[in-house]
């Protein structure tokens, strides 16, 4: 299958993403890999920007770097190609020896063609926006027009013959094809071209997936067939750029969601409707084999909505990944059930120094509190990325944040198994008094089995409390041993003390000091 975890690692080998039943993975040097990722501004790709970023991605431990390559930038003029960003880039990560994720702002960005360059967005007969139902023309390029999709695959694909040239040790470990793409306002195309297609029979193969009556698309979708047919029409062409670029270098691809309601249907004139919103998942399965990930762009830090989010798009047929996500305090807890729910990665948006805060999606000051709480989960997961990584392959971690909700009493419980953990959050620590929530909600608990009976264990702003899930009469849950230690650069663990007496008697306190323990679990009678 792999060789997970093999050291040394294997470099040179493609990156990949590893879907199969109870094991997935992000495998970067032919091992797993856990994405501690940033986010820069959009407008933050140029050379003359990058001086704005280094320091903040060094701040933060971050092993990776997601970064716009912007159609604009790369064909300026229609045939003519410029990768010297790209070259500035490529060499200036690996001097900070750092991983990158590349985002084609192509076709659509945030829906719109801002990205695209003048002689694509100017051209409205050789590149037509779509057509709303009233026949008025909308602001965002249709996914019929076949000028279009080829002007747009042949970029891609001239970045991704660059990069196979240019960065043969894979710097660039994974590909966002498009950015958040849908449209706003409109359901659907109604072009001549688009209204034709949706009067004939839906493919079967999503009749079928959907659950659908076989027929032409409003008669098999009904009420949905508008979103359907249009995330269809857009799955495709993200396909097909998707599919032309792997076949020039195989990176692993994702499509990145702006989202709707998490809990109760929306009106889709108010989203992205026809991105890879948690509804159409299925619709874009089908439509975009080639797109190995669809990921939640979430910037809405309520717990329950955050966690929702969560369940929705980590799935066995998608990896937990989470392209964006607010860069405000209370988004870096989520950090946490992420890398518990064997997440591949997580990346605050805006992660720069230029200036520019997307407040009220993401912190109103970007200043070092802000940057230190999402800098904190990394300092303690650098260490050990590529052990926790192992981990979650084969499935054996767990993690929660701070809930928020007055009725979840500040207390979560983790099902390990044969046993479960119980996170009390804003206690004392001796948790005499009921757990009544920190200050700010800052708590998290990432929780990985190691052997049986014996835990990997840490956090921050959390007290963790073990017992049996299920005692038979007369047995008792006992600490056997609690190591406090540290993962060496070869991922061996380094022992530097034990916990015993105050430390464990009252249960495990996290608090905002990077801890990591070994906790070994027993019974008595
Ligand atoms: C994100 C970012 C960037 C409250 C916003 C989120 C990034 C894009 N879009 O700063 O533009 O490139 O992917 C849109 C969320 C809108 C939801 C508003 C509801």
């Amino acid at each position: 299958l792999l060789a997970a975890g093999s050291a040394p690692a294997m470099a040179g080998e493609l990156p990949r993403i590893v879907n199969q039943p109870g094991h997935q993975a992000l495998i970067v040097d032919g091992a797993p890999y856990l994405m501690l990722g940033a986010q820069v501004n959009n407008s933050s790709a140029w050379p003359a920007m990058l001086p704005k970023v280094w320091p903040m991605i060094e701040q933060l431990h971050a092993n990776t770097v997601e970064v716009p390559i912007a159609w604009e930038q790369i064909e300026p003029v229609e045939g003519q190609f410029d990768f010297s960003f790209l070259d500035t880039l490529l060499a200036q990560a690996r001097t900070h020896q750092v991983h990158l994720v590349l985002l084609w702002f192509g076709t659509w960005k945030n829906t719109a063609p801002g990205y695209a360059p003048a002689w694509v967005k100017l051209d409205n007969k050789r590149f037509p926006r779509m057509i709303d139902e009233k026949g008025e023309t909308v602001y965002a390029l249709s996914p019929f027009a076949k000028t279009t999709l080829d002007a747009d695959r042949k970029a891609f694909v001239a970045l991704m013959t660059h990069l196979k040239a240019a960065d043969p040790d894979n710097t660039v470990i994974m590909m966002q094809v498009e950015n958040e793409t849908g449209t706003y306002g409109t359901v659907r195309d109604h072009s001549p071209a688009a209204d034709k297609a949706f009067a004939a029979p839906a493919p079967a193969a999503l009749v079928r997936r959907m659950g659908g009556k076989p027929g032409p698309w409003a008669q098999a979708f009904g009420k949905d067939a508008d979103e359907y047919f249009h995330a269809w029409a857009i799955a495709s062409y993200v396909d097909a750029v998707a599919k032309a670029g792997k076949a020039v270098k195989p990176l692993p691809m994702y499509a990145n969601a702006a989202l709707s309601d998490a809990f109760k249907p929306q009106d889709p004139k108010t989203y992205a409707a026809g991105g890879p919103t948690h509804h159409v998942i299925d619709v874009w399965k089908v439509a975009a084999p080639s797109i190995d990930v669809l990921g939640p762009d979430i910037y809405k830090s309520d717990f329950a909505t955050y966690m929702k989010y969560l369940e929705l798009y980590g799935r066995a047929d998608n990896p937990l990944f989470v392209p964006e996500t607010g860069n405000a305090k209370d988004y870096a807890r989520f950090f946490f059930p992420v890398v518990g729910r064997h997440g591949i990665g997580f990346s605050p948006f805006g992660m720069d120094s230029t200036g520019f805060v997307n407040f009220p999606l993401g912190a109103a000051k970007l200043d070092a509190e802000t940057v230190d709480a999402f800098a904190a989960n990394y300092r303690l997961f650098r260490p050990m990325e590529r052990v926790w990584a192992k981990l979650a392959y084969e499935g054996k971690t767990w993690g929660v944040a701070e809930p928020t909700d007055p009725a979840a009493n500040h207390m979560q419980m983790l099902e390990l198994g044969r046993w479960k953990a119980t996170l009390g959050f804003g206690q004392g620590q001796f948790g005499t008094d009921a757990p009544k929530g920190n200050a700010e909600p800052s708590g998290g608990v990432a929780i990985a089995e190691l052997s049986p009976n014996e835990y990997l264990v840490t956090g921050y702003h959390a007290r963790v409390t073990f017992d049996l899930a299920a005692a038979k009469p007369g047995e008792h849950m006992i600490l056997d041993r609690v190591e406090e230690g540290h993962y060496d650069a070869q991922g061996q663990w380094v022992f530097d003390r034990l916990w015993n007496g105050d430390q464990t008697d009252f249960g495990l306190n996290f608090t905002s000091a990077p801890q990591v323990l070994k906790v070994r679990l027993a019974t008595y009678r």
